[in-house]
């Protein structure tokens, strides 16, 4: 398994969904008579998660457990932190989940700690994912003359995207599946949140278990299937989906460029009329430049209402493309503050008209190291002139604007 993302939504209905989706996983690997399960990262969404979520999971995790089985994980990007404790060293503290590949140094090289499955005599071993793909390192200094002497069967556990998977609308720094290190019998692969096999089936990224969020559940309502695989080693690895996709869904799109704020709920109204939201998941995503009136006058709450009165589960809107003439506010969404950050800053700068070349391309990036810079604290015993007057030269420098100002 892989990209759990345990609590990654709020909502109560999906996670119900996500909890029964988790024991079903379980379950469904006992009855199967796996001899371990293999979580390649992002088992929980935050480092430090809501505790009821971890409850929730743990029981889940607990009970496979104690059937003789060992859950072995590597940090995801999400579970990873620089500077405190992750929920997942203390599940492996408290000894109900094993960390994999924990990194040690021998002469200068990257050595991940080894660990053997006692159930079925495999060898386990990986690198964990970091944020913003900075793992990648790991991958360049790692001692591969010490795995490739490992005698076994190997597997290699890894959080990373591979660069010749990736398509054009997906975001992550990978590397080639040749720096992945030689000779493993199968390689678990998580961070692509998507159905993966590459080399016959031997590195294998499951995708999500359970989607109960943006990007990922547009792609599963538009038929993604979701769940894990099921491994059989020896001499030839067989691979087998196991299919646990919790939801069906309905995708539908509306645009609303040159319509007015009334004839969009008109079509909203109309919309709720046509699809059967009976039991499902429905994302909507509403787009488009309104000839008149605002966008706080489209009435996503009565929408909303009535497809729940129709029986959907969840409704996820998307509305971050719909504009009114005249922009006076900005919603985007996404998982991290710096990719909101990001997002606003560049839907912000696609509304003002720039004459400057300088400006037109680079204004994210101007804008950020601007932000940046504005961060800055003011230190102990400065005066609050002597602060400010370092914060505007500082800025001044980023705008490189101090020929047009002076001294
Ligand atoms: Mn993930």
């Amino acid at each position: 398994m892989a990209d759990l993302h345990l609590g990654a939504t709020s909502d109560p209905k999906l996670r119900e969904l996500e909890l029964k989706t988790l024991e079903r996983a379980f379950e469904r690997c006992v009855e199967e008579g796996v001899d371990f399960v293999v979580i390649a990262g992002d088992v929980f969404h935050v480092n430090v998660p809501d505790l009821a979520v971890v409850r929730d999971s743990v029981r889940i995790f607990v009970k496979f457990v104690a059937t003789g089985r060992k859950i072995y994980v590597v940090y995801g990007s999400h579970d990873f932190s620089p500077n405190a404790a992750s929920i997942i060293d203390i599940l492996d503290e408290a000894g109900v989940i094993v960390r994999v590949g924990r990194p040690s140094s021998v002469n200068g090289k990257l050595r991940p700690g080894v660990v053997k499955d006692e159930r079925s005599g495999a060898l386990l071993t990986g690198i964990s994912g970091r944020r913003a793909s900075l793992e990648r390192e790991a991958f360049v200094n790692l001692d591969r003359g010490y795995l490739s002497s490992l005698e076994g069967f190997k597997i290699f556990v890894f959080h990373t995207g591979l660069d010749e998977v990736r398509r054009e609308n997906e975001r992550f720094e990978g590397i080639a599946s040749t720096d992945l290190p030689r000779g493993f019998d199968y390689y678990a692969g998580g961070h692509i949140h998507r159905r993966i096999e590459v080399a016959k089936g031997r590195i294998v990224y499951p995708g999500p278990l359970f989607t109960g969020w943006g990007a990922d559940m547009e792609a599963t309502v538009k038929g993604e299937r979701r769940g894990f695989y099921i491994v059989e080693g020896g001499k030839e690895v067989k691979t087998k989906f196991v299919d646990l996709t919790a939801f069906e869904g309905l995708y539908e799109e509306l645009d609303a460029t040159g319509l007015s704020s009334s004839s969009v709920n008109e079509k909203l109204k109309a919309l709720v009329q046509r699809v059967d939201a009976r039991d499902k998941v429905m994302v909507v995503k509403v787009s488009g430049e309104l000839a008149s009136g605002r966008t706080s006058e489209v009435d996503f709450a009565s929408f909303r209402d009535a497809l729940t009165k129709k029986g959907a589960i969840y409704l996820h809107l998307s509305r971050n493309k719909l504009r009114a003439r005249e922009v006076t506010a900005v919603t985007v969404s996404g998982e991290e503050s710096s990719e909101i950050e990001e997002k606003v800053l560049k839907e912000l700068a696609g509304t003002v008209k720039l004459k400057e070349a300088r400006l037109r391309e680079g204004a994210v990036i101007l804008a950020k190291d601007l932000l940046a810079q504005l961060r800055v604290a003011k230190k102990e015993g400065e005066t609050e002139g002597d602060y400010e007057a370092r914060v505007s030269s500082v800025a001044v420098e980023v705008l490189g604007i101090k020929k047009l100002i002076g001294d």
